[in-house]
């Protein structure tokens, strides 16, 4: 068996061809099946209902009770890097705004992300190969505490700022109780050489398997396949994140609300589990085999926007809006997009999106509906795209959104509604373009809701259609990238090479596409990054972090790659004076081979 063809880190095996999905129906249905097989498991390796990991789930529960019923000495810290930090961020703060509303509760979940909070809208992902930073922010954090459960989240296990933070815990196991989600076998952690450290992710991961033994430590890593677009964990492996910690939270809070048995009988709290993963499986399938007709065509509004150098805009308040903003985050290093190309606005700003940092500051940051007001929504063409996500919750009452829906809808910019809890047929909005009604037949889950209490049946509601606004947004900006050519097969051909990981993921995309020596193609990416067809002895020499500080913020990095590899005698000039021509690398790579 081929190892690598379930892994994460860039190297999966091509099973569609998202590239050249023959419809956007097709790119729906492929993206949704992809997703299933975080229930359905991949090949026959543990999967989110085996046995192991419905321990350590029970494991990390029965901890997280433990937390919320002494809140004053302990605390909850959510870690990771890029995708994986931002739904940590955003799964805390749902946590602790429910735990304030109830009596007698106190928030106790906080975050930590590589880069800090402004890694929250952009991506910084060079301080994710820092282990030495990673422990010193944890050990900072928590330097009050005297018990801390730590969930480090890598989806492929490859994350050196979470390996720090592990082996800083698994040095302080009277302290500290980590836990490890990813979604990798363990003996597929990367074993990479991490600058200015003597261990490797792997090193340090396998490590917690003795801590587990000794019920010190849990090991949630079911393997749930590749990605539809190999390597890109924002898709089925943030979903699959966020799945793991709303069940966590779901059950240990039931446990503090009440239902004290509960906590000492694993059994019932197993099913519990098990419950909860069926409502998540079956929103899952269920939205987008209903609504595939109309996500398809908001993905070909979307991908026309940006094929013409227009732009898709998120407009929402609270936690729905922020999904839009993590999306939109996640679109400069997944597809070498601008920052502006995707952008997210919430109402209420940096106070609604409720950060430590707190107002991130500058103009090029501001995420405030004003923001959208004063800089965009004068400039709306026919070419953007507006989404109004989370559109059924916002009411009259919200009136900085609401209004500037009503100056949207007066643009010439296709309007899109993305509602969570319309009934049926309602029509979401008059003069609306278009819209996707991702109302949850709650009717077939009442069974499965009877055990909790309202307030927490309420939270549940939430989470779940959190869960189904994520994979919607997934779906549209996937969609529109894949139809700006930003897709082939099913790689990624314009990532940013922005950390240890991504450089190597780049080297292994062109080694896969272009059927070259790693070396060959490590070369060929550097005289891409430096823009040299030449390289200095000190260029090809530096290590990976220089190579990073140096040139990650070039554009296109692979498409240039690609083109100089692929046709023989090509220069880095006529690389780029094609790519000018043709800014869709496939069209690119299809019109140079034939001369
Ligand atoms: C973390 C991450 C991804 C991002 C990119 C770089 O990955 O920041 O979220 O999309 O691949 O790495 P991981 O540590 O969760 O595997």
């Amino acid at each position: 068996m081929d190892p690598y063809s379930y892994q994460w880190s860039g190297t999966g095996r091509v099973r569609w061809d998202l590239g050249v999905a023959c419809c956007f129906n097709d790119i729906v249905s492929q993206i949704s099946k992809c997703d299933l097989e975080i229930f359905k498991g991949w090949m026959d390796h543990e999967n989110i209902f085996s046995d192991r990991i419905l321990q350590a789930l029970e494991d990390t529960i029965h901890k997280a009770t433990q937390v919320f019923q002494n809140p004053t000495k302990s605390c909850l810290v959510m870690s990771g890097c890029g995708t994986s930090g931002r739904l940590g961020f955003y799964v805390s703060r749902d946590i602790n705004k429910f735990l304030c509303r109830q009596g007698g509760l106190t928030a106790c979940c906080d975050y930590l992300i590589a880069g800090g909070d402004i890694a929250l809208l952009r991506s910084t992902e060079a301080q994710e190969d820092d282990p030495n930073l990673g422990r010193k922010v944890l050990d900072q954090l928590c330097a009050e505490k005297e018990y801390v459960l730590y969930i480090g989240i890598t989806c492929g296990l490859s994350a050196a700022y979470v390996a720090g933070q592990i082996d800083h815990c698994l040095q302080n196991l009277d302290r500290f109780y980590p836990v490890l989600i990813g979604f990798n076998p363990l003996y597929q952690a990367r074993d990479h050489q991490v600058e200015n450290w003597n261990q490797t992710c792997a090193s340090v991961f396998n490590r917690m398997q003795e801590a587990q033994s000794q019920n010190k430590a849990a090991i949630l890593n079911p393997v749930i396949g590749p990605e539809p677009i190999t390597g890109s964990s924002r898709m089925k492996g943030g979903t699959a994140t966020k799945v793991l910690l709303d069940v966590i939270f779901q059950v240990s809070l039931h446990t503090v609300m009440g239902d004290t048995n509960r906590s000492s009988n694993n059994s019932s709290s197993r099913g519990t589990v098990k419950k909860l993963l069926n409502m998540y499986y079956k929103v899952l399938k269920d939205i987008p085999d209903r609504r595939q007709d109309d996500i398809a065509m908001v993905i070909s509004a979307a991908g026309k926007s940006l094929n013409s150098n227009g732009h898709l805009y998120y407009l929402g308040k609270d936690h729905l809006g922020m999904l839009g903003l993590i999306d939109a985050s996640e679109c400069p290093p997944t597809y070498g997009s601008d920052f502006e190309d995707v952008r997210g606005f919430l109402q209420g700003g940096f106070s609604s999106w409720g950060n430590k940092e707190g107002d991130l500051g500058n103009s090029q940051n501001d995420i405030s509906i004003e923001a959208f007001t004063k800089h965009n929504l004068l400039h709306l063409t026919a070419n953007d795209t507006v989404i109004l996500v989370g559109s059924s919750s916002v009411k009259e009452d919200d009136a900085e959104l609401f209004n500037v829906w009503k100056e949207v809808k007066k643009t010439a910019a296709t309007t899109v509604c993305l509602a969570t809890n319309q009934s049926k047929s309602q029509v979401i909005d008059e003069g609306v373009n278009l819209q996707i009604n991702l109302q949850i037949h709650w009717a077939q889950l009442e069974k499965y809701m009877e055990e909790f209490p309202t307030s927490l049946q309420q939270q549940i509601k939430n989470n779940l259609m959190q869960i189904s606004t994520k994979q919607t947004l997934n779906m549209i900006s996937t969609g529109a990238h894949i139809l700006k050519g930003k897709v082939y097969h099913n790689y990624m051909i314009d990532l940013k090479l922005s950390n240890n990981k991504l450089f190597y993921r780049g080297i292994s995309i062109i080694v896969k596409l272009l059927g070259v020596s790693e070396d060959k193609a490590r070369n060929a990416i550097l005289r891409s990054m430096y823009r040299m067809d030449d390289l200095t002895t000190d260029q090809t020499e530096a290590q990976i972090s220089q190579h990073i500080l140096n040139a990650s913020n070039i554009p296109k990095v692979l498409p240039v790659t690609i083109l100089l590899l692929g046709i023989k005698g090509c220069t880095i000039e006529r690389a780029l004076q094609t790519l000018t021509e043709y800014p869709a690398i496939r069209t690119a790579f299809q019109t140079l081979s034939k001369h």
